[in-house]
């Protein structure tokens, strides 16, 4: 991975900007991941448009409830939307399937950049037989170092088709103020960033509303970031431990915590 973005580098050596776009392009799926299954991430549901494409992620929080990016509902009609628990590759029809009732946008979201980026999806029938996540605590925020995973079926390269399997990647926790130096609409508190200064692992287009889980708790939903896996660019999460966030969630789903 290092060494294929120096050699890329290498070769584009004067062709700076071109060069930062292209190094993105050589990170591997959900970008630096690997192959992962739902067997261990029982918790983690695909999101299906009308046409049944995966298109965000999401996570069980009750059985009959998820919870996933508020942009990830933007212009779609909820009523034609579905979450696949169980599935870890996108052409089979292992699993199960939801129906969403109905979803409930926070009332604070304006737009990624803003923060607020959750909604709750409202099942129409339990998912039975797999296991919710359980929220980070109100109040907490993940320690700056922290292993945090994450994983989805998003690109593996940025502008490529996605992958077909899901895939997983372990990104440190980033601290706020340093996040906060890398991206000026970055908020303290509301997001998380997560990633290697160096860039590699990373979220990317498709795995928005995937879960980010420390040590067996649910810290965040990706939300934003600038490319993929780039050099000080991090992946940047809604908190789930703010409260705001989770307040939000707990009202709306009272059986979570
Ligand atoms: C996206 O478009 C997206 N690297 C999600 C996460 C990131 C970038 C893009 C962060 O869904």
């Amino acid at each position: 991975m290092k060494k294929r973005i120096s050699v890329l580098t290498g070769v584009l050596a004067g062709v700076l900007a071109g060069a930062v776009a292209l190094t993105a392009g050589t990170a591997q799926a959900i970008v630096g991941g690997s192959r992962a299954s739902t067997k261990d991430l029982p918790h983690l549901l695909m999101l299906l448009d009308a046409r049944g494409q995966q298109y965000c992620a999401a996570a069980l929080i009750a059985p009959d409830a998820a919870v996933t990016a508020a942009h990830c509902l933007l212009k779609k009609d909820v009523s034609t939307l579905t979450v696949v628990a169980g599935r870890d590759d996108k052409r089979s029809t292992a699993g199960s399937i939801a129906k969403i009732a109905s979803a409930a946008v926070h009332p604070d979201f304006t737009g990624t950049t803003g923060g607020h980026d959750v909604a709750v999806l409202h099942l129409a029938a339990p998912l039975t037989g797999y296991r919710t996540v359980p929220l980070a605590r109100r109040g907490s925020a993940p320690a700056p170092g922290a292993g945090a995973t994450v994983a989805g079926w998003g690109d593996t390269d940025p502008g490529d088709q996605g992958t077909r399997y899901l895939m997983k990647a372990t990104v440190p926790v980033v601290a706020p103020k340093t996040c906060a130096t890398w991206y000026p609409s970055f908020r303290e508190g509301l997001m998380t960033c997560a990633g290697y200064e160096q860039g590699g692992a990373d979220t990317c287009k498709g795995d928005s509303g995937a879960p980010l889980v420390v040590q067996g708790a649910l810290v965040g939903l990706a939300s934003w970031g600038e490319g993929c896996g780039q050099a000080r660019r991090p992946g940047v999460y809604t908190s789930l431990g703010h409260p705001a966030v989770h307040d939000f969630v707990t009202r709306q789903v009272p059986g979570s915590r």
